[in-house]
């Protein structure tokens, strides 16, 4: 595992994907564990206001991350294939102007391996998208991934126009915007915050 953060550190991106390309290929490393690593590396970048050097290196290292990200997804197919589904239907959708989106494709990833029909719709997703989505797909959940403090007012908005006009859809938040707030102040339904959590949302 900490091979795989020193490659991504050292900014060795064919290195470190072909190496976890390796792991998983050989049984040595899960989804859900190389996931934690991947999460353990990028939030332990910490630029300091000013640091320009830090933040084109923070930009390949995420970089390297959505790549390993994108070039494992075969093998969550492959994972998903042996689960029974939960015939469970959730949209994951990031609100306006929340750029982080890494967070909520791992969501989508574990709600896909805990059985459900998940929908990546992804970062930075202007309300009515979101609300012409719901309407089509017709979920029984919505997730949101908020990881920006300052996306939380914007989220809340986001919660009441659904709430207007999608009675009944449960309403699930997570990301790490969660930490400095509570759900109360956004109308959501429930925090759910990791894979566990998700596996225990229905059964
Ligand atoms: C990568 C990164 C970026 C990338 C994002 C690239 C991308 N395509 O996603 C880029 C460079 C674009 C970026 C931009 C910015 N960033 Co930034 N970024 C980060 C960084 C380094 C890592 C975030 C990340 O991907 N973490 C890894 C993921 C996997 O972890 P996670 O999101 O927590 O998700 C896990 C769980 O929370 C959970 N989860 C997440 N969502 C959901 C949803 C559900 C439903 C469930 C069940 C679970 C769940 O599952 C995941 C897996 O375990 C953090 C540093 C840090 N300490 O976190 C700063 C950080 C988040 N960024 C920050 C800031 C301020 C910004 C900028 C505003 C900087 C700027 N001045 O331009 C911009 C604007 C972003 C915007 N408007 O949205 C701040 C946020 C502080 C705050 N206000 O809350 C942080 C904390 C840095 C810091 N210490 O100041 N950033």
């Amino acid at each position: 595992m900490e091979k795989i953060q020193k490659l991504i550190q050292e900014h060795k991106r064919n290195e470190a994907v072909l190496y976890v390309l390796d792991l998983l290929s050989t049984n040595k490393i899960s989804i859900t564990e190389l996931y934690d690593v991947l999460r353990t590396t990028l939030i332990s970048i910490d630029c300091k206001e000013g640091d320009k050097e830090c933040i084109w290196k923070e930009h390949i290292k995420t970089a390297i991350v959505r790549t390993i990200i994108e070039n494992t997804y075969p093998y969550v197919i492959q994972e998903v294939k042996k689960i029974e589904p939960k015939n469970k239907k959730v949209l994951v959708v990031c609100p306006p102007e929340e750029y982080h989106e890494i967070g909520a494709k791992m969501a989508h990833d574990y709600f896909l391996l805990s059985g459900y029909n998940s929908i990546y719709i992804g970062a930075n997703t202007p309300v009515e998208v979101i609300m012409d989505a719901i309407h089509f797909e017709n979920p029984d959940y919505i997730a949101i991934s908020v990881t920006n403090y300052y996306n939380i007012v914007p989220t809340k908005r986001l919660i009441n126009k659904i709430r207007e006009n999608q009675k009944g859809l449960t309403i699930l938040v997570g990301g790490q915007a969660f930490n400095e707030t509570s759900i109360q102040n956004v109308n959501a339904d429930k925090h759910i915050t990791d894979f566990d959590s998700i596996r225990n949302l229905w059964s």
